[in-house]
Protein backbone atom coordinates (compact mmCIF):
# COMPACT_ATOMS: atom_id res chain seq x y z
CA UNK A 1 0.00 0.00 0.00
CA UNK A 2 1.42 3.47 -0.62
CA UNK A 3 1.66 6.07 1.64
CA UNK A 4 3.55 9.18 1.84
CA UNK A 5 5.66 10.28 4.36
CA UNK A 6 5.13 13.58 3.64
CA UNK A 7 1.55 13.85 3.73
CA UNK A 8 -0.76 14.80 6.66
CA UNK A 9 -3.50 12.38 6.71
CA UNK A 10 -1.06 9.44 5.86
CA UNK A 11 0.70 10.52 9.31
CA UNK A 12 -2.79 11.14 11.13
CA UNK A 13 -3.45 7.27 9.67
CA UNK A 14 -0.44 5.85 10.74
CA UNK A 15 -0.90 7.74 14.00
CA UNK A 16 2.33 10.03 13.82
CA UNK A 17 0.04 12.84 14.08
CA UNK A 18 -2.53 12.46 16.79
CA UNK A 19 -6.33 12.64 15.54
CA UNK A 20 -9.99 12.05 17.53
CA UNK A 21 -9.82 8.99 15.39
CA UNK A 22 -13.62 7.63 15.78
CA UNK A 23 -13.19 4.50 13.09
CA UNK A 24 -10.13 2.15 11.71
CA UNK A 25 -10.16 -0.77 9.47
CA UNK A 26 -7.55 -2.26 7.34
CA UNK A 27 -8.23 0.26 4.77
CA UNK A 28 -9.84 3.16 6.32
CA UNK A 29 -9.19 5.88 8.76
CA UNK A 30 -12.34 8.28 10.49
CA UNK A 31 -11.33 11.21 12.37
CA UNK A 32 -12.86 14.40 13.69
CA UNK A 33 -12.15 17.33 11.77
CA UNK A 34 -9.70 20.13 13.64
CA UNK A 35 -12.09 22.91 12.21
CA UNK A 36 -15.45 21.57 12.03
CA UNK A 37 -18.78 23.02 9.95
CA UNK A 38 -21.21 21.06 11.67
CA UNK A 39 -21.55 19.22 14.80
CA UNK A 40 -20.60 16.59 13.80
CA UNK A 41 -17.83 16.80 10.85
CA UNK A 42 -15.75 13.61 10.41
CA UNK A 43 -13.16 13.44 7.87
CA UNK A 44 -13.40 9.95 5.96
CA UNK A 45 -9.89 8.63 4.77
CA UNK A 46 -8.33 5.89 2.78
CA UNK A 47 -4.88 4.52 4.60
CA UNK A 48 -3.53 4.73 0.96
CA UNK A 49 -2.22 7.61 -0.53
CA UNK A 50 -4.50 8.61 -3.20
CA UNK A 51 -4.70 12.48 -4.18
CA UNK A 52 -8.01 12.72 -4.84
CA UNK A 53 -11.60 10.94 -5.69
CA UNK A 54 -9.93 11.65 -9.69
CA UNK A 55 -6.78 9.36 -8.49
CA UNK A 56 -9.43 6.24 -8.13
CA UNK A 57 -8.46 3.73 -10.57
CA UNK A 58 -9.74 0.22 -10.77
CA UNK A 59 -7.10 -1.45 -8.69
CA UNK A 60 -9.20 0.72 -5.95
CA UNK A 61 -11.65 -2.19 -6.43
CA UNK A 62 -14.75 -1.55 -3.58
CA UNK A 63 -12.96 1.35 -1.70
CA UNK A 64 -15.52 3.88 -2.21
CA UNK A 65 -18.25 1.43 -1.57
CA UNK A 66 -16.67 1.12 1.62
CA UNK A 67 -15.97 4.77 2.86
CA UNK A 68 -19.84 5.00 1.88
CA UNK A 69 -20.93 1.79 4.32
CA UNK A 70 -18.72 3.41 7.14
CA UNK A 71 -20.10 7.19 6.64
CA UNK A 72 -23.48 5.58 7.56
CA UNK A 73 -22.37 3.74 10.08
CA UNK A 74 -20.77 6.74 11.91
CA UNK A 75 -24.13 8.87 10.80
CA UNK A 76 -25.96 5.98 12.72
CA UNK A 77 -23.59 6.24 15.69
CA UNK A 78 -23.57 10.20 15.73
CA UNK A 79 -28.11 9.62 15.75
CA UNK A 80 -27.77 11.84 12.87
CA UNK A 81 -29.68 9.38 10.62
CA UNK A 82 -32.63 10.34 10.50
CA UNK A 83 -31.85 14.07 10.49
CA UNK A 84 -29.78 13.86 7.68
CA UNK A 85 -26.03 14.47 6.60
CA UNK A 86 -23.86 14.83 4.23
CA UNK A 87 -21.12 13.24 2.38
CA UNK A 88 -18.60 15.31 0.60
CA UNK A 89 -15.02 15.63 -1.42
CA UNK A 90 -13.22 18.38 -2.69
CA UNK A 91 -11.09 18.15 -5.95
CA UNK A 92 -8.43 20.96 -6.63
CA UNK A 93 -8.67 24.43 -5.79
CA UNK A 94 -12.37 25.96 -7.03
CA UNK A 95 -13.39 23.49 -4.67
CA UNK A 96 -11.38 23.84 -1.98
CA UNK A 97 -9.18 21.16 -1.15
CA UNK A 98 -6.76 22.05 0.95
CA UNK A 99 -5.23 18.63 1.64
CA UNK A 100 -3.97 16.74 -0.88
CA UNK A 101 -4.70 13.19 0.40
CA UNK A 102 -8.43 11.77 -1.20
CA UNK A 103 -11.07 12.43 2.12
CA UNK A 104 -14.82 12.45 2.57
CA UNK A 105 -16.46 15.22 5.19
CA UNK A 106 -18.90 13.51 7.07
CA UNK A 107 -21.22 16.49 8.12
CA UNK A 108 -24.62 16.39 10.06
CA UNK A 109 -25.91 17.87 13.19
CA UNK A 110 -27.49 21.13 11.63
CA UNK A 111 -29.65 22.31 8.71
CA UNK A 112 -26.86 22.82 4.95
CA UNK A 113 -28.06 24.80 2.35
CA UNK A 114 -27.81 23.66 -1.37
CA UNK A 115 -26.42 24.46 -3.72
CA UNK A 116 -23.25 24.89 -1.68
CA UNK A 117 -21.57 28.79 -1.70
P1 LIG B 1 -10.41 20.15 2.35
O1 LIG B 1 -10.54 21.63 2.38
O2 LIG B 1 -11.57 19.45 1.67
O3 LIG B 1 -9.07 19.71 1.80
O4 LIG B 1 -10.50 19.67 3.87
C1 LIG B 1 -9.42 19.49 4.70
C2 LIG B 1 -9.94 19.40 6.09
O5 LIG B 1 -8.92 18.89 6.93
C3 LIG B 1 -10.36 20.74 6.71
O6 LIG B 1 -11.76 20.70 6.99
C4 LIG B 1 -9.56 20.86 7.99
C5 LIG B 1 -9.04 19.46 8.20
N1 LIG B 1 -7.72 19.39 8.80
C6 LIG B 1 -6.61 20.06 8.38
N2 LIG B 1 -5.56 19.73 9.14
C7 LIG B 1 -6.01 18.83 10.06
C8 LIG B 1 -5.39 18.11 11.12
O7 LIG B 1 -4.18 18.22 11.38
N3 LIG B 1 -6.18 17.28 11.84
C9 LIG B 1 -7.51 17.12 11.59
N4 LIG B 1 -8.19 16.29 12.37
N5 LIG B 1 -8.13 17.78 10.58
C10 LIG B 1 -7.38 18.63 9.84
Amino acid sequence: MQTDSSCLFCRIAAREIPADIVRESDRLVAFRDTNPQASTHILLIPKEHVRSIADIEDRHGDLLADIAQAAAQLAAAEGIEESGWRLVTNVGPDAGQSVFHLHFHLLGGRQMGWPPG
